[in-house]
């Protein structure tokens, strides 16, 4: 890292002690600090030494907790403020020039009101801090178009934590040459520190904005220092702000794992899949089959950029090189690639418990220990009342160790998607899988994707809502006009054939009693081989109402220790049930207005007769 400035004269120094000639970067950097008056600003050049710099810091300011290096190597614990967990979906803004352009699923102020409002909170708030300059790229460094942002942040948790979910450091600045554009992204957790005062362990500000700029591509965070909120790499860029790009531009910015699936006969298929957070991306991109034969590699856990090929194929990228993933439920048994991937080291755990010999625990890891520090730094022992790490808690490691990772990850081109699954939290009426009759009804079915809500945003848990292609919370534009793109990639594709096969599947069906009817995790596998039985043409399907299903017999289910009629339950489709559901789409379909594409409205009017 160099320190390029000091308090006074922050704004006004001379480009040679800062290490770009980027002169929009540097002008905004200048304009940011007079703004925010931190104590000094740092660029990251992303080192190792400037890694150990950090945590080192944050050790020190009790942020972070060293854990047993003998365990888990060059790895950290970390607790927030209890009241900044997840991400904060009634904070988070689309400040488009007109408010119809954020539709009926975002929350809007207009831009210039937004920015009048931040620049006051912003005003002063990195006082007694240093500001981080965090150059990153979304994606390979060596892709035709880098796709490069820039974050300011006064977090030094959140500089230690975009060094692994992203590509950062002085490679991408100097990638950047003098002109590239970039994403303007800033965050600051809106805690300044006076002179003299002392600081907290998890600064952040009960004032929370979640802002985006589309038209500017610029992201305004302030309050929290959390995953989605302040990572804003991700959420914010590769998903809101990259959504408007792929509007633009004729591409789909996407919340998807992408899997690469092997057959025992070496047939490769690429698949994308879009889950609602925190209902099984992270666990299915890096699952371990059960069924002999099959292999699953791991291209991307969370987002997906999909762009035509030349070939008129649908190839995907994925953005981030780490995972930030959800802890509670992940173990040998359901996960076992991600637990190798965290005994490399190297990561990050949130909110999650802490043993007493220097590692950690969550709900689902095998059995509590006796004695456990919880996420609030409490004693924790089986007997007390609540869980001992938050369900949103979440591990932060590079991708790069999972034994899973596909060679094809580091490749700029991508993969070109075979299959395309969306997936929801329901605990009835949805089939464990279904494949869409074409392209329009494929889009029908993410457009109407229904989930339970989790922990992964603050708020009711549990609660089905609508959550369109799985994202709800990131389409950074009109949902409306988001399904007319998704509707019109069949006319860009050219050849019809060459797009996706779509499927919609539910892992979390469950029977009376709340078992769950299907085992889920590596036998999923079970479903994936049927899936691509059907891109191979082989698997038979049977037409319901609401797609085609495997008929009897068409799932392998050999050696599954599953009570053959759960499985029957889980394929289920029950009329009555769809029904039940038909007030709530076409509801959901009025919120888009007169922007719901034409053809979505036929296919809730077919599925209603088939229905009848
Ligand atoms: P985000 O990172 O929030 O976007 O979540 P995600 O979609 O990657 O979800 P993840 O794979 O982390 O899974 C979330 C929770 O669901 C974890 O507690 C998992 O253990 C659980 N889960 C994942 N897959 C399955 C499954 O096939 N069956 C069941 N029953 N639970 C699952
Ligand atoms: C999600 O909520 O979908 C996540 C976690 O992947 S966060 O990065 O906080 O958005
Ligand atoms: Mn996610």
């Amino acid at each position: 890292m160099s320190i390029s400035t000091t308090p006074t004269d922050a704004a006004d120094r001379v480009p040679e002690h800062e290490p770009t000639a980027h002169r929009g970067l540097l002008a905004w950097v200048r304009e940011i600090a007079r703004l925010t008056t931190p104590d000094r600003i740092v660029w990251c050049d992303g080192s190792e030494a400037e890694w150990h710099e950090l945590t080192d810091g944050l050790v020190a300011a009790g942020t972070l907790v060293r854990l047993d290096p003998a365990k888990r190597p060059n790895s950290f614990w970390a607790r927030t403020d209890p009241t900044d967990v997840a991400r904060v979906e009634e904070r988070t803004f689309i400040c488009s020039a007109d408010p119809a352009d954020a539709g009926p699923t975002n929350n809007w102020v207009e831009p210039a009101e937004m920015k009048l409002t931040m620049t006051e909170l912003y005003r002063g708030c990195m006082t007694g801090r240093t500001m981080y300059v965090v150059p990153f790229c979304m994606g390979p460094v060596d892709a035709r178009a880098p796709m490069f942002g820039v974050e300011l942040t006064d977090s030094p948790y959140v500089v230690a934590s975009m060094r692994i979910m992203t590509r950062m450091g002085a490679s991408v600045l100097a990638a950047m040459g003098d002109d590239a554009p970039f994403v303007r992204a800033l965050h600051s957790v809106g805690a300044p520190l006076e002179p003299g005062a002392a600081d907290v362990a998890w600064p952040c500000n009960d004032t929370k904005f979640i802002s985006h700029f589309p038209e500017t591509r610029e992201i305004w965070s302030y309050g929290s220092g959390y995953g989605g909120n302040s990572l804003l790499g991700k959420k914010c860029y590769a998903l809101r702000i990259a959504s408007v790009m792929g509007r633009d531009e004729g591409w789909l910015a996407e919340h998807m794992l992408i899997m690469k699936l092997t057959s025992p006969q070496g047939v490769v298929r690429y698949v994308a899949g879009a889950f609602p957070s925190a209902c099984g991306k992270t666990n299915l991109a890096m699952l371990e089959p059960t069924l002999p034969g099959w292999t699953v590699e791991t291209v991307g856990d969370d987002i997906a950029w999909m762009r035509f090929g030349d070939d008129g194929r649908l190839w995907a990228v994925n953005p981030e090189y780490g995972l930030f993933g959800v802890a509670p439920g992940t173990d040998h048994r359901t996960n076992p690639n991600a637990m190798k991937t965290l005994a490399k080291g190297n990561s990050i755990f949130t909110n999650v418990a802490r043993t007493d010999d220097g590692d950690v625990w969550w709900e689902g890891m095998g059995e509590p220990p006796a004695h456990l520090t919880d996420w609030h730094g409490d004693d924790w022992t089986p007997d007390s009342d609540g869980p001992s790490s938050h369900p949103n808690s979440r591990f932060c490691t590079p991708i790069t160790q999972a034994p899973t990772l596909a060679a094809e990850y580091h490749d700029p081109r991508g993969v070109p998607i075979d299959a395309i699954l969306f997936g929801g939290r329901r605990r009835t009426t949805v089939p464990l899988v279904s494949e869409a009759r074409d392209w329009v009804h494929g889009v029908f079915l993410g457009a109407t994707l229904s989930s339970e809500t989790t922990a992964a945003a603050t708020g009711k848990v549990g609660v089905v809502r609508r959550d369109p292609m799985a994202m709800l919370p990131f389409i950074g534009y009109h949902a409306g006009d988001y399904f007319a793109h998704w509707i019109d990639m069949e006319k860009r594709a050219g050849d019809a054939a060459k797009l996706p096969k779509v499927f919609y599947v539910n892992w979390f069906r469950r029977g009376d009693d709340g078992r769950f009817l299907w085992p889920g995790f590596g036998e999923n596998s079970r479903v994936l081989a049927w899936i691509a039985g059907r891109l191979d043409g082989t698997a038979p399907a049977v037409e319901t109402p609401v797609g085609m299903v495997p008929p009897p017999g068409a799932l392998d289910l050999s050696g599954l220790d599953t009570d053959p009629a759960d499985v029957e339950l889980a394929l289920r489709v029950d009329a009555d049930e769809w029904r039940a559901e038909l007030p709530g789409i076409a509801e959901w379909f009025a919120t888009m207005g007169d922007k719901l594409p034409a053809v979505l409205a036929t296919e809730l009017d077919a599925l209603r007769a088939r229905l009848a």
